[in-house]
């Protein structure tokens, strides 16, 4: 059979969830054709094929591409005065009331351009992608009117057109409460559902909407209302849920088919039981919970009990998370959370993917799905999740190229 490109001499983690573990093909090749996988097995496979390009990775490792399915990487300024602040003893509610946290990225988020928004995101981007990232979600919510929401989003899609890398856009037009509508949080919905929702479906530029269901930040049937129009639209829906407190957003998200409930540290057991049956993925976000010096972790144990399948992101935003390392993630993931090394590997591809809604085209080694690669220079797949601060990804493939 003919092929544009094989790789051959390679370890092969293809995470399938068919085989066992990491679906581990000790001595693997891996053939693709117009930027597809086309097949993958043992080295013995490679007399069936006549590959226009042959790769010897020689025993290097080969994973799926990773997937960052939970990012703020497109916002203007950034936010290390504030953390200056906060070691000096401030506290977040202090920043708040002086007109920082959100508020501030609102502010320079408006004042930015679109090139600018590109621009800014562009450095932090290539830091993922230096790192074997091949798709990465982004999410508006720091414009908070309708010309600011599109700005985001557009900005986001213009990432792929600067990059050789899958973007998944979402509208968190739910984020905050804008300084228009502060002490009006109801009116602010209206707007959501009524004028912002409408017309970015209208012009195709969200492929999900999310919102924050928080004390500080919207009800639940305030999130419902959202997810109501979202779904009248035809764009599937997630939530940021049990951050901070438990409101059972979860359990709210698995009622309207939600991709993922996310953060998930306060989280109970009808919560976690209503996702599993909803086949909602829980996207845990280690980075904000490190940099926060939260206390309260998301119950992995009622996770595995449930069945719920777990994803892990850098949820990556200037206020709580200013983390662009889906490695370290993967690190902080295993070490303040006690993720296995495979749930840490299959939460930033295979079920990072489902949370994204594309598993069909990504987070696993099979035929028929993008060839999204990551190789790299290790011995074994643990070292992705033990080493801190080190990278040793040796190449990284987006679409067979
Ligand atoms: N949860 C968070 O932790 C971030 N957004 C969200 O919904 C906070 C974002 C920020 O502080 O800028
Ligand atoms: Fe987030």
């Amino acid at each position: 059979m003919h092929c544009d490109k094989l790789w051959r001499g390679a370890r092969i983690a293809t995470l399938d969830h068919a085989l066992p573990g990491l679906g581990i093909i000790e001595d693997g090749i891996l053939a693709a054709r117009d930027g597809a996988i086309i097949h993958v097995g043992p080295a013995a496979d490679a007399l069936s094929f006549d590959a226009r390009e042959i790769v010897d990775c020689g025993g290097r490792w080969i994973t799926p591409g990773l997937i960052d399915c939970h990012t703020h990487i497109v916002h203007g300024g950034n936010r290390s005065h504030e953390f200056e602040l906060r070691l000096g003893g401030a506290t977040y509610a202090d920043i708040a009331a002086a007109g920082g946290g959100i508020a501030s990225t609102v502010r320079a988020t408006r004042a930015a351009s679109e090139d600018d928004l590109v621009a800014s995101a562009l450095p932090r981007v290539d830091a993922l992608i230096a790192e074997g990232v091949t798709s990465l979600e982004v999410k508006s919510g720091y414009g908070l009117s309708l010309t600011d929401e599109i700005k985001m989003l557009r900005a986001s899609r213009r990432l792929a057109e600067q990059r050789a890398l899958t973007v998944r856009t979402t509208l968190l037009a739910a984020h905050a409460v804008p300084p228009e509508y502060v002490g009006d949080k109801d009116a602010y919905i209206d707007v959501v559902c009524g004028g912002i929702l409408p017309a970015v479906a209208e012009q195709g530029l969200a492929d999900a909407v999310d919102a924050f269901c928080e004390g500080i930040a919207f009800s639940p049937h305030q999130v419902a209302r959202v997810f109501t129009a979202a779904q009248d639209l035809g764009l599937p829906v997630k939530l940021h849920a049990e951050q901070l407190s438990n409101l059972s957003g979860a359990a709210l998200a698995a009622r309207f088919n939600a991709l993922s409930a996310d953060h998930l540290e306060y989280l109970d057991e009808p919560g976690a039981a209503a996702m599993a049956a909803a086949g909602c993925v829980a996207t845990l976000l280690p980075g904000a919970f490190y940099f926060l010096r939260e206390t309260r972790k998301p119950p992995v144990d009622l996770l595995r009990a449930a069945g719920v399948p777990i994803a892990i992101s850098t949820d990556c935003n200037p206020g709580t998370s200013p983390l662009t390392s889906l490695l370290l993630t993967m690190n902080m993931g295993a070490t303040l959370y006690g993720l296995t090394v495979e749930e840490c590997l299959a939460g930033v591809t295979r079920e990072a993917a489902r949370a994204l809604g594309i598993s069909d085209r990504a987070g696993t080694l099979e035929a028929g799905k993008n060839c999204d690669l990551a190789i790299w220079n290790i011995e074994r797949p643990a070292e992705l999740v033990y080493a801190m601060g080190f990278n040793p990804l040796h190449a990284r493939v987006w679409k067979g190229r």
